[in-house]
């Protein structure tokens, strides 16, 4: 495989991309040799056939505010993949949503769905509108606005959509109840739903808990536990949110949030009442973490700057795409940190990977580390099917036994001959193999 030639077309059909090619990019080159080592691969070009998606829709969402002015926005759905189930994966509202960056994620949804051993493809969706500031009235007109088109391609068998930035519990609901007004059908064909009318327990808390659950496996590698470390974390969002919750429980220290304003310090440590209260300010549509440092006296505001800078054991990118950067890295090499673990999707830029691998520090992508949402999707996918609900208990083990599974399949194909796990070459080359090998087995299609 030319992977640069590959690169080249892409860029050709796809200018401007560079989320989507940043993404294609890495899975390219860690996947080349097995690749190479395959040649059925070849014969049925199942590159070409993996880097374009099954269909992109985009569509006009057009809604009015509370004073009466109409609004316009723009919907997506990408459907990537569907070899190996429905497709499946969240919606984005953020303003900084475009193709691009549904594109990136849609494709890491398909290889990260294999990993969790659900019968799940890949897709990604959701709009440049921006919730921060509106009313509960004007998010629901939206959802409905944008239900309206999405409806005519979702379904319990063909795509199930979910929550991703600034799409949580509320916004799942309005979106549901436009899907049953429109359809008249109460079915599994979102998750994330509310736990009285068809959710699972342990979604809200699973992409957290599972990148924490991860972490503990990564660094029992080394004969670490997460007891006692301080731990720097991103974002103040649902993943933050049940990373912070599970890490707390677990006996680590986090001492960092951070939203678009800046990040704030804790020495004494985010827990108990901080953690209630991270989730009032979530839900308060502000969008900004200041507000924390006036209500806790052990806290002090660090204005527009990331977290990077403070001295950890473990670093976990919990906000979004990008957002660790070389120079973080360096700072956190520097720091003494012993492992990074994503919460959010690509955090780390391609510079900042090579670094932190290259000084073999511990390192779990998101495709793999925070795989235990839609994994927790998938089981709540099952329980609508089977028409029942599991106890908590029930989910929050089958989550974990999940993200043990998925750190065995990443030490199964990353480890180097030196004996250090390469976690994305583990993660990209065992999803690419289970979804290329069933697009073979069901012929050019
Ligand atoms: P939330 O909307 O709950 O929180 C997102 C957090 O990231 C907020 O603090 C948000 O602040 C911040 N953020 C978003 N965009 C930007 C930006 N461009 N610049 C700076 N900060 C930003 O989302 P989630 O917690 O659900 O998602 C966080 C990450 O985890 C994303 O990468 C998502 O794709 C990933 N993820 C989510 C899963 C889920 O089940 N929810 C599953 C797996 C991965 P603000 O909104 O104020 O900008
Ligand atoms: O990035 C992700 O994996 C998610 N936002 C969760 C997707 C899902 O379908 O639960």
């Amino acid at each position: 495989m030319d992977v640069d030639k590959i690169m080249q077309g892409l860029a050709h059909r796809n200018p401007g991309e560079t989320e989507y090619l940043q993404a294609v990019h890495e899975v390219l080159e860690s996947i080349v040799e097995v690749y190479n080592q395959n040649p059925q691969f070849k014969t049925a070009n199942i590159i070409e056939r993996l880097i374009e998606p099954d269909r992109v829709l985009t569509f006009k969402v057009p809604w009015f505010d509370d004073a009466g002015n109409v609004h316009v926005n723009r919907g997506f759905r990408i459907q990537f993949n569907n070899a190996i189930g429905p497709y499946k994966g969240g919606l984005r509202f953020h303003p900084s949503v475009n193709l691009s960056i549904l594109k990136f994620l849609g494709f890491e949804q398909i290889f990260k769905n294999a990993l969790t051993t659900l019968p799940m493809g890949g897709a990604k969706g959701g709009s440049d509108f921006q919730p921060k500031g509106k009313s509960n009235n004007e998010i629901m007109r939206f959802c409905q606005s944008y239900m309206l088109e999405l409806e005519r391609i979702i379904g319990p068998d063909t795509d199930v959509p979910a929550g991703d930035i600034g799409v949580g519990s509320r916004e799942i609901g309005y979106l549901y109840g436009a899907f049953k007004k429109l359809t008249h059908r109460h079915v599994g064909v979102l998750t994330g739903k509310g736990v009285n009318w068809g959710g699972s327990l342990i979604r809200p808390e699973a992409t957290g808990f599972g990148a924490v659950y991860f972490a503990k496996e990564m660094f029992e590698t080394r004969n670490e536990s997460l007891e006692g470390k301080t731990v720097t974390v991103s974002g103040f969002g649902n993943v933050a949110w049940g990373a912070v919750t599970k890490l707390t429980e677990l006996g680590a220290k986090v001492v960092t949030l951070s939203g678009p304003d800046g990040y704030i310090y804790d020495e004494d440590g985010i827990k108990g009442d901080k953690i209630d209260y991270m989730l009032e300010l979530r839900a308060s549509n502000e969008d900004i973490i200041a507000p924390f440092a006036d209500e806790f006296d052990s806290a002090v505001f660090v204005p527009n700057k990331h977290p990077w800078e403070i001295k950890c054991d473990i670093a976990m990118p919990c906000a979004t795409q990008n957002e660790l950067n070389e120079e973080d890295a360096k700072t956190l090499v520097k720091n003494g940190c012993m492992g990074i673990c994503e919460g959010a999707n690509m955090p780390c830029t391609p510079e900042a990977i090579e670094l932190i691998q290259g000084n073999k520090l511990l390192y779990a992508p998101g495709k793999a580390a925070n795989a235990g949402g839609v994994a927790t999707s998938g089981l709540e996918m099952t329980q609508n099917a089977m028409k029942l609900r599991w106890p908590k208990e029930e989910v929050d083990t089958r989550l974990h036994q999940i993200m043990q599974a998925i750190h065995e399949t990443c030490k199964q194909y990353g480890t180097l001959p030196d004996g250090y796990v390469d976690y994305v070459k583990g993660a990209n080359i065992a999803g690419f193999l289970k979804v290329a090998n069933a697009m073979i087995d069901q012929g050019v299609i």
